[in-house]
């Protein structure tokens, strides 16, 4: 039978045991210490890392893109009839994911906010290019469970790491590193809901990940709060549901995302006070605008300077 080398925590590793759990390879797991890799490991494995597989004929196949090719040339695509573009699309979409791995995993151990905040930005700008491409999908079509489809891909198995790990994240401190994104949200619901991420990592998974993960570092002791992760990340991407409550802030307050209710304190902005946004305490400074501006609120507004430069409410 196929042997996986493993390491429990390990991403590369879960991508590989994804993608023969998703096809129904059988498979055993042997894990070992990182930290004191034993002799025959060092012997079979030229870079030093896990995973490494093993195939039936004994050979060590390292590097996991490489073993997931060999994966998919030994036992078949998940899917049929894919054409050399879209394979080169999904191999592509793929490495996108796999290639913030590790950016999750530093993200996770970040020690202080202005670290935490630093790494989760770079780590949401990969999931925000997901969510474009989720959104552009589903108005070309009826939308997916998947990235591609209702069924399983290679693109879900690369990112299937990276949204297990979210969700634990999100389950034990609040923190989602998805916010404000949600067609991925929906999709990480979707995966998690297909009964295969349980077969990917050992039923201690949870426990050593949190020791590792969630034990003294930021994201474990610090409560979210908008400012400092949610905020943020959202970055440009701020949308309806990120620019609400206490999450809302000068530049989330924008583009279609202007709320009724967003509009107060220091939020206040040009384009954002309008229609039946416009309140007292919000046409001040330079919103001070003719179609958001009442009679009262524009003699209250500009009463002493008829020749301001603030537009035809003056
Ligand atoms: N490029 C490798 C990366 C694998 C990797 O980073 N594995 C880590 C564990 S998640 C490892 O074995 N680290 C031990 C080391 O580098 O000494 C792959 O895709 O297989």
């Amino acid at each position: 039978m196929i042997k996986v080398v493993s390491f429990k925590i390990c991403p590369f590793v879960q991508r590989v045991t994804a993608a023969l759990a998703a096809k129904n390879i059988a498979f055993e797991v042997e894990y070992i210490s990182l930290k004191d890799k034993p002799q025959w490991f060092l012997d079979i494995s030229p870079n030093g890392q896990v995973p490494v597989l093993i195939t039936e004929a004994d050979t060590a196949l390292f590097e996991s893109d490489a073993i997931i090719e060999y994966i998919e040339d030994e036992y078949g695509s998940l899917e049929l009839d894919v054409t050399n573009e879209q394979r080169a699309l999904d191999r592509a979409w793929s490495y996108l994911g796999t290639k913030h791995y590790l950016a999750q995993c530093s993200t996770m151990r970040s020690q202080d906010e202005q670290t935490f905040v630093e790494r989760c930005g770079k780590l949401h700008k990969a999931f925000a290019k997901v969510e474009k491409q989720l959104s552009a999908q589903a108005k070309a079509s009826k939308g997916n469970k998947f990235f591609k489809s209702d069924s399983i891909s290679n693109v879900d198995i690369a990112w299937l790491p990276l949204l297990h790990r979210a969700h634990i994240v999100k389950q034990a401190t609040g923190h989602d590193l998805l916010c404000c994104l949600p067609k991925v949200q929906q999709w990480q619901q979707n995966l998690l809901e297909s009964g295969l991420i349980e077969q990917t990592v050992a039923d201690d998974f949870v426990e050593k990940f949190s020791d590792f993960y969630l034990s003294n570092t930021y994201i474990a002791e610090n409560a979210p709060s908008c400012s400092d992760s949610c905020y943020e990340m959202c970055g440009e991407m701020c949308s309806e549901e990120c620019c609400s409550d206490d999450c809302c802030k000068d530049d989330c307050c924008k583009d279609d995302c202007c709320k009724d209710d967003c509009c107060k304190d220091d939020c206040c902005k040009d384009d954002c006070c309008k229609d039946d946004c416009c309140k007292d305490d919000c046409c001040k400074d330079d919103c001070c605008k003719d179609d958001c501006c009442s009679e009262q609120v524009k003699a209250d507004c500009c009463p002493t300077t008829p020749t301001s430069t603030k537009g035809s409410c003056c």
